[in-house]
């Protein structure tokens, strides 16, 4: 039998509710219960701040509706500012055939406090997501291997949920800025690669976020969310 556990931790700040982070799993019965302790301590000591609300949600799932695929592989292009950096992912995205890379990193700069990603469909430059305040959150995905989720393992945890995003029909990229402000290190990938770039905002920054390439000529938008969201996938390293 098997679980997903996830974690989402927030605060309030006068009237607003910040998002501060969220975690999950899919985990065995007998790994249950030290899961929960994990996720739960993780909420409360994040380095975007002290959590005032820590939910933490326990869904049995069943194998039959879980679908295994494997880890996109991976490389890192070294940069020693973040200028250098977002020229980089400017590049890449050139390379992809993305005709206004410029819009792509507009967005992705400017995202802060998003609980989920933003969704750009590359031919009308539209966002696509029903809530533009929280955007999509993937979720339902994790590692096959077992590890220590206590503390965030920022590279692995993009790695599987980049992993899930690209297995999507219609996304054809993701680029990605951590919100988290002792984190520098973001990411492009496409159907192949995830490609790290280490340097793509200062350190202090709270801003970050992930921005979706949805190609509507693919698939819907409604089937790409509902996979986005609901779909359970394992992924394989
Ligand atoms: C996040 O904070 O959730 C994003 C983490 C990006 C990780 C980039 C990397 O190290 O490859
Ligand atoms: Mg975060």
């Amino acid at each position: 039998m098997k679980y997903s556990v996830k974690m989402r931790a927030s605060k309030n700040n006068d009237k607003e509710n910040l998002h501060i982070g969220g975690a999950e799993s899919i985990v065995d019965e007998e790994d249950l219960l030290n899961i929960i302790n994990s996720l739960a301590s993780r909420g409360l000591n994040h380095s975007r701040g002290q959590a005032d609300f820590v939910n933490i949600k326990i869904n049995k799932v069943r194998e039959e509706d879980i679908i295994n695929i494997r880890a996109l592989k991976t490389k890192t292009i070294e940069v020693d500012t973040k200028e250098e950096g977002l020229v980089v992912m400017e590049k890449l995205l050139n390379s992809m055939g993305i005709e206004n890379p410029q819009r792509v990193i507009d967005l992705l700069i400017n995202t802060k406090n998003m609980r989920g990603a933003i969704i750009l469909n590359i031919l009308s430059l539209e966002r696509m997501e029903g809530d533009l305040d929280k955007g999509v959150r993937v979720t339902n995905m994790d590692f096959a291997s077992r590890r220590d989720i206590s503390n965030k393992n920022h590279f692995k945890e993009a790695l599987c949920l980049a992993t899930k995003t690209l297995n999507a029909k219609a996304i054809i990229g993701e680029v990605c800025i951590s919100d988290d402000p002792d984190y520098v290190t973001g990411y492009l990938a496409n159907k192949k690669e995830y490609i790290r770039i280490t340097k793509l905002k200062e350190r202090g920054d709270l801003n970050g976020g992930r921005v979706f390439l949805y190609d509507p000529r693919l698939d819907t938008i409604e089937n790409t969310i509902d996979y986005l969201e609901n779909q359970l996938v394992i992924v394989h390293e």
